[in-house]
C-alpha cells in the first residue's frame, strides 16, 4: 500500500555537488550499455541546457612603450635606492609605491600586505578590480623584488610591468569581466617564494576555493628569448598556446622552473596555475634558435641575477608579445570563454516528470584532446520529494549510455547528491555529454539541480 503522500517540492537552497558529494568511487560503469534494467524510453522532452561560453571580448593591444616606461621608472627607482629592488631594501618599497599610485589612480582597490622574513619587512601589493563574480577570482601576478646585485629589469621588472599595464588597460577599457579580477605583486620571491606563500597561506580556505586560476609572469622579456608556457593546467596552457599559435610563434612547455616561481605557492594550495617564461640561465639550443631566432649556445638571459640586468637587458619583441599574451589571457579567461579547469558543469534546473519520460541536461566539452579517462567523474545533484524511483544515466556524445543509478523501487532516499566514476576511456572527450534522468514510479516530483563532469 503506497502512501498517497505528496508534498510540494521545497525549493531547496542550491548547494554545490562538491559541497555535499558522496563519492561512490567503487561504482565503475562499464562501456557496454547497462543490461540490468530496460533503458528508459528516449526522452520525449529533451530539456537540455547546454552551457555555452560567453562571447569573449577582443583583448586590447598592450602598448610596448607603456610597459617600457614602467621599466624605466623601476630602473630609476633602483638607481636612486642602492641599485636594486631587493627584499628589505628601500628600492623595493619605493617600487611598490610607484605601482600602487598608478593602480589607485586607475580605480583599483589596493592593499599592501606586510610580512617579516630574514629580519626585514616584506610587502605584497594586491589590486582588485571592482565587479565580476566574487566566487570566481581570476588573478595575475609577478614578483616585484629583485636580487641585490642589480635592478632586476628582466627578473622581474618585465613581469611586474606587463601585469601592471594589463591592469591599467582593464581600467582604460572599462573591461567588465565575468570573473572577479585581481592582480598581485610579490615580495621576497628571490628568498624562496616568501611573499606569495605568505599571501596564499593567509587566505581563508573559503577564499582559496574561489580562485578559478592564478597566472604567473616571471622573466618574460629575456634578451635571447624562448617562448615557454607553463603546462601545469590543460585549459590555462591552451589559452596561451592558442595565442602564440595565432602569432605563428611556436612554444615549448616550461621545464626549467617547476616550483621555481610564485605559481608554485598557488599550485601547492590546489589552485590552477598557468603562465609564461622567456628563459633564465639555461642555454638556447640550435633547434631553439632555428625556431625562435637569437643565439644558440648562449643563455636565454646572460644577465640573470647580475648587475647587467638593466633596461638594456630586454628583448622588445618578447616583452611585447608576452605583455599582449597577459591581456589575451585576462580577457579570454575573464569572459568565461574557457571552461573552468577540467570541470564542466550545468546548473540549469531541469524538471523530472513524475513517473514520466526521461529528461536530459547537457554539458558541452571542448578544447580537450583525446578520449575521456577511465575515471571520469560525474557529480549529480538531483532533488526530489518522496518515492524517487530514479534511473540515472550518463550519455556520451555518441549516445552510449552508462548507467549511474538503477531505480530501487521504493527508493525513499531523499535527494541524490552523489559522485559516480565512469570508465569512458573509449569515448572522445569533446562533444555534448548528457545526464539522463527518468522517474519510473508515481508520487514524486523532482528536478536536476546541477551536474558536473570532471576529467
Ligand atoms: N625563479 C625565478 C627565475 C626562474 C627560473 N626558472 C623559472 C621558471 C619559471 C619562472 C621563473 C623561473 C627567479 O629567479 O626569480
Ligand atoms: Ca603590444
Ligand atoms: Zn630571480
Ligand atoms: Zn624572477
Amino acid at each position: 500500500m503506497r502512501l498517497s503522500v505528496s508534498r510540494q517540492l521545497p525549493r531547496l537552497p542550491r548547494r554545490g555537488i562538491a559541497g555535499a558529494a558522496i563519492a561512490l568511487a567503487g561504482l565503475v560503469a562499464t562501456a557496454a550499455p547497462a543490461a540490468t534494467a530496460p533503458a528508459p524510453a528516449a526522452p520525449s522532452t529533451a530539456a537540455t541546457a547546454a552551457v555555452s561560453p560567453a562571447a569573449a571580448l577582443a583583448p586590447p593591444d598592450i602598448p610596448l612603450a607603456n610597459v617600457k616606461a614602467h621599466l624605466t621608472q623601476l630602473q630609476s627607482i633602483a638607481s636612486a635606492n642602492g641599485g636594486n629592488r631587493a627584499h628589505g631594501r628601500p628600492g623595493y618599497r619605493a617600487s611598490l609605491d610607484y605601482l600602487k599610485a598608478k593602480l589607485d589612480a586607475a580605480g583599483y582597490t589596493t592593499s599592501v600586505q606586510s610580512f617579516s622574513y630574514g629580519g626585514a619587512t616584506g610587502y605584497n601589493l594586491i589590486a582588485d578590480w571592482p565587479g565580476g563574480d566574487p566566487n570566481q577570482v581570476l588573478m595575475a601576478g609577478a614578483h616585484l623584488d629583485s636580487v641585490s646585485s642589480g635592478a632586476g629589469i628582466n627578473d622581474n621588472g618585465s613581469g611586474s610591468a606587463a601585469v601592471l599595464e594589463t591592469a591599467l588597460a582593464v581600467s582604460r577599457t572599462g573591461f567588465q569581466s565575468g570573473k572577479h579580477l585581481r592582480f598581485g605583486w610579490w615580495g621576497a620571491e628571490e628568498q624562496g617564494l616568501v611573499g606569495s606563500r605568505y599571501y596564499v597561506n593567509n587566505l581563508p580556505a573559503a577564499e582559496r576555493s574561489k580562485f578559478s586560476g592564478y597566472l604567473n609572469f616571471d622573466m618574460i622579456g629575456s634578451p635571447n628569448p624562448g617562448y615557454f608556457v607553463y603546462d601545469d593546467d590543460v585549459q590555462l596552457e591552451k589559452v596561451f598556446k592558442d595565442y602564440f599559435a595565432g602569432l605563428g610563434v611556436p612554444t615549448e612547455i616550461e621545464t626549467e622552473g617547476d616550483g621555481r616561481s610564485d605559481h608554485a605557492s598557488f599550485k601547492n594550495a590546489g589552485i590552477r596555475v598557468g603562465g609564461l617564461f622567456t628563459g633564465a640561465g639555461r642555454t638556447k639550443t640550435a633547434a631553439q634558435a632555428q625556431k625562435w631566432g637569437g643565439t644558440a649556445g648562449q643563455a636565454f638571459d646572460r644577465c640573470y641575477h647580475s648587475s647587467c640586468d638593466t633596461t638594456a637587458n630586454i628583448n622588445d619583441t618578447a616583452l611585447d608579445r608576452n605583455s599582449d599574451a597577459v591581456a589575451h589571457a585576462i580577457w579570454t579567461l575573464g569572459a568565461g570563454s574557457v571552461p573552468p579547469g577540467d570541470s564542466y558543469e550545468n546548473t540549469a534546473d531541469v524538471a523530472i516528470p513524475d513517473n514520466g519520460a526521461a529528461v536530459t541536461s547537457t554539458v558541452t566539452v571542448s578544447g580537450r584532446t583525446g578520449n575521456a579517462p577511465p575515471t571520469l567523474s560525474v557529480g549529480v545533484d538531483i532533488r526530489h520529494t518522496w518515492r524517487g524511483d530514479l534511473v540515472i544515466d550518463l550519455l556520451a556524445p555518441d549516445g552510449t549510455a552508462y548507467r549511474l543509478k538503477n531505480s530501487s523501487g521504493n527508493d525513499s532516499a531523499d535527494d541524490v547528491i552523489a559522485t559516480y566514476t565512469v570508465n569512458a576511456s573509449t569515448e572522445p572527450a569533446n562533444g555534448d555529454w548528457k545526464l539522463r534522468v527518468q522517474d519510473v514510479g508515481p508520487q514524486d516530483t523532482g528536478y536536476i539541480n546541477s551536474w558536473k563532469l570532471t576529467f
